[in-house]
């Protein structure tokens, strides 16, 4: 562990890690408090995305409304406690919820931030192991589930993940990103990736937007396509199908790459282009081009992101953004996408976790990527019987907010027997809490991401120092999941002997007064680099402003490909099939009165639901708006600045229509992550809160077959004038 000086002024180099694009920062200290977050620009990998959102990290850091010590709620308010305190009572909770309902009566929602702490879902996944439960819950399903999904079926392993080779690339097809605003990044990391794809456009290459809003990105493009919602697969599908029946497949890869030709060519000859340009309202002249100047080009890449997640069919659209990478040789080839091997190998240490087949109590679903659809979750905590869940940890999540259907999940976590919340702020998420836990930030925190080291577009190592210390009581979340697993008296890992070592070491750290001898993250984090390629601990360490330790190399696809074949699988039966389904399908169509689809867009200053009330931020002002179309506004007879009513079947939100042509006719955007109140659990005064929640307006169900994923991006909704 690295000792924090309080008093001197220090920089310290490190990384924000709000997002992938892992940023590097020099953080000023002064009297141990960050007075400075400046871009790191001596960082030879990633500073070149760094924005208001890291700049302004001190101001989440010294909130005024921080949970800074254990509360515990005494009717309608928060009392402080100790930790020791906090420990003992959600121990012996959880473990009489157990004894009476089973391992599965304690359920946690893990949330997007939990994934840049290098400790924090290790140690939560230790203490479910211990305690058996299943019930586990996760950000997956309304954000990346359906990636996970087509790389176990394609190549094998859910976390095989192929990154982009930008600098060479002559044709980048970008489909639902919008990487002007949300940096390169989802579940890979190119760092100043829309930079250097502009500085690629320059020198030839092709940049084309699909997406139903002329967003920041579609602005820059050669070509923007203002695809209808949810229908990305018939455009992919389409172009598939026009590749081979024009033989402009890469057929060298074809046949020595890919297996499951015979299928894909099969699903393809039984689609009709003009039934698919029809359902995703693309001309069926401007798919043909397409498909031949992507086929044409000498690097290119599809790249999907939640755009085409975030719906009902979004894991064929994912497919089939691969496959059409796969089947005209973009993989492991220049300008293309490429497997980064990074100094940990995440398959094989993913590999390792057994995997569980474990079902849904009231729906029978499986699990994916480990965990179950949050969909699932209201019904799973109010429907009596065996297994029901009664108490809960939301760690690092904003699920009301985040996800779909939120009114119906406030009311189902306002029923728990047992609410846990560790976090830094008290949020919509929380507000029925029993305990609220502080949670550190990174400022606070030592990170090696070693998981993600695979993701970055090269081999990049960077140790994400702490800056300062924790405030009052804050502590990192692994230290509570230890502590309780201890407590609950329960095999850490569900290893016997894992708990008494834990005691030995911390009893040496006690005896010795070297904190660090105590089992930690730390110990991990050396395990790890001692078992990495490439890279030495020292070596780290003689990196503060992170390290680009190799080149970028191609040729290791194949020997990473953790299907036992090693050949990429384009066509999966089960992806097929619902492919099939879906083209039996009839065309969308709006239900009556809900003529318009709900669209979403992200903001440079938001990161979903949780830094929209930091002060430094979004100076213009903190609000969302329903953006409508000019001609579907003339149509309602709303004007600029008009107060509508924007409604779906569950929900209704009330905001200030803006009139423009960015959205397509049709589709109406209210941004995602607003309408999320700030509560004041130390001082009692009234939650803050700026504009709406607008997936008030998504039914959680039905969801993507394969990814459990809601229509997050496509609802139907109705709009209404309410006033100027
Ligand atoms: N309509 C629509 N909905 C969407 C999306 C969309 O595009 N459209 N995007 C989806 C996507 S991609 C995502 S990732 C999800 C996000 O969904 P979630 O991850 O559930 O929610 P967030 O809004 O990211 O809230 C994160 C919470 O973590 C807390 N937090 C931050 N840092 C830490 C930390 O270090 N430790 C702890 N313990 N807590 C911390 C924050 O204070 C906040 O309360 O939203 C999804 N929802
Ligand atoms: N500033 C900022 N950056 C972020 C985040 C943030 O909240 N703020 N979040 C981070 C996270 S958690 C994630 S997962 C990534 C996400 O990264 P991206 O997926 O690039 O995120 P978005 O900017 O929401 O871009 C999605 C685009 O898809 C479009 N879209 C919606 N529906 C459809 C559709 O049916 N078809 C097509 N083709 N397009 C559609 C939307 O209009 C939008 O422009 O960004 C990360 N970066
Ligand atoms: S939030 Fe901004 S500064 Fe932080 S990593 Fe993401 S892009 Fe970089
Ligand atoms: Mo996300």
């Amino acid at each position: 562990m690295l000792e924090v000086t309080p008093t001197s002024p220090q920089t310290v180099h490190t990384f924000c890690r709000y997002c992938l694009a892992s940023c590097g920062v020099d953080v000023t200290v002064e009297a141990g408090r960050v007075v400075k977050i400046s871009a790191d620009k001596q960082n030879p990998h990633s500073w070149t995305d760094f924005c208001a959102k890291g700049r302004t990290a001190a101001q989440l850091v010294e909130h005024p409304r921080r949970i800074t010590r254990p509360m515990r709620r005494v009717g309608e308010s928060y009392v402080e406690a100790t930790w020791d305190e906090a420990i003992a009572d959600i121990a012996a909770r959880m473990s009489a919820i157990i004894e009476a309902g089973g391992p599965d009566a304690v359920a946690t929602y893990t949330g997007n931030p939990s994934g840049f702490s290098s400790s924090n879902l290790l140690f939560m996944t230790g203490w479910l192991d211990a305690i058996g439960s299943q019930n586990r819950y996760y950000v997956g399903s309304v954000d990346q589930n359906n990636l996970h999904v087509v790389a176990q079926a394609m190549y094998g392993s859910q976390l095989f993940v192929p990154v982009s080779d930008v600098d060479n690339c002559d044709f980048f097809l970008l489909v639902g990103a919008n990487p002007a605003v949300s940096a390169w990044n989802w579940v890979e990391s190119v760092p100043g990736g829309w930079k250097r794809a502009l500085a690629r456009q320059r020198q030839g290459a092709t940049i084309v937007v699909v997406d139903p809003v002329r967003t920041e990105s579609a602005e820059k493009a050669d070509l923007h396509l203002a695809i209808r919602p949810g229908q990305d697969w018939a455009l992919l599908l389409g172009m598939v199908k026009v590749i081979f029946d024009e033989g402009l497949e890469h057929r060298e890869d074809c046949g020595d790459l890919a297996i499951g030709m015979p299928e894909l060519r099969a699903l393809a000859s039984a689609a009709d282009l003009d039934d698919l340009a029809a359902r995703c309202d693309i001309p069926r002249a401007d798919i043909e081009t397409l498909a031949r100047d992507f086929a044409a080009a000498l690097g290119a890449m599809v790249i999907t992101r939640t755009g085409v997640s975030l719906h009902l069919a979004g894991t064929i659209g994912e497919w089939l953004g691969h496959v059409l990478n796969v089947i005209t040789g973009r993989m492991d080839r220049s300008g293309g996408r490429r497997f980064e091997r990074g100094y940990v190998d995440a398959l094989k240490l993913a590999a390792f976790a057994k995997p569980v087949d474990h079902r849904s109590r009231l729906q029978d679903r499986p699990m994916v990527a480990g965990h179950h659809g949050l969909d699932e979750l209201p019904d799973e905590i109010t429907t009596p019987g065996q297994g029901q869940i009664r108490a809960m940890v939301i760690n690092a999540g904003n699920p009301v907010v985040s996800g779909p259907d939120g009114a119906r999940l406030d009311a189902a976590l306002a029923q728990l027997d047992l609410l846990v919340v560790i976090d830094l702020l008290q949020r919509e998420s929380h507000r029925h809490a029993h305990w609220l836990l502080p949670a550190a930030h990174w400022l606070e925190r030592d990170d090696l991401l070693a998981l993600t080291s695979g993701l970055h577009d090269e081999p990049y190592v960077q140790y994400g120092r702490r800056a300062v210390d924790p405030p009052g009581e804050a502590r990192e979340e692994w230290r509570f999941f230890l502590d309780l697993t201890l407590a609950m008296k329960r095999p850490f890992l569900g290893m016997r002997g894992v708990n008494q070592f834990v005691k030995a070491t911390r009893a040496v750290a006690n005896a010795t007064r070297k904190p660090s001898l105590a089992f930690g993250p730390h110990w991990i984090d050396r395990m790890i680099i001692g078992l990495s390629r490439g890279i030495s601990w020292r070596a780290v360490m003689e990196h503060p402003h992170g390290w680009v330790f190799g080149k970028r190399e191609f040729g290791h696809l194949r020997t990473a490909l953790r299907t036992e074949d090693k050949r990429i699988h384009v066509a999966p039966a089960e992806f097929v099939d619902r492919a099939r389904e879906l083209l039996s399908e009839p065309h969308p169509k709006s239900p009556a009165g809900r003529p318009f689809q709900l669209a979403n867009s992200r903001r440079r200053h938001s990161m979903n639901s949780w830094l929209n009330d930091i002060p430094g931020l979004h100076p213009s002002g903190k609000d969302n708006h329903a953006v409508i179309n000019a001609k579907d506004a003339a149509a309602l007879g709303i004007a600029d600045g008009d107060r509508v009513r924007v409604f779906s079947d569950v929900g209704a939100v009330e905001l200030a229509a803006v009139v423009s042509d960015r959205p397509r006719p049709g589709v109406v955007i209210v941004d995602h992550g607003w309408g999320s109140r700030v509560f004041d659990p130390r001082g009692g005064a009234e939650p803050i809160s700026f504009g709406v929640n607008r997936n008030l307006l998504v039914d959680g169900s039905p969801v993507d077959p394969l990814s459990q994923t809601p229509a997050l991006s496509s609802a139907w909704v109705g709009v209404e004038r309410l006033g100027p």
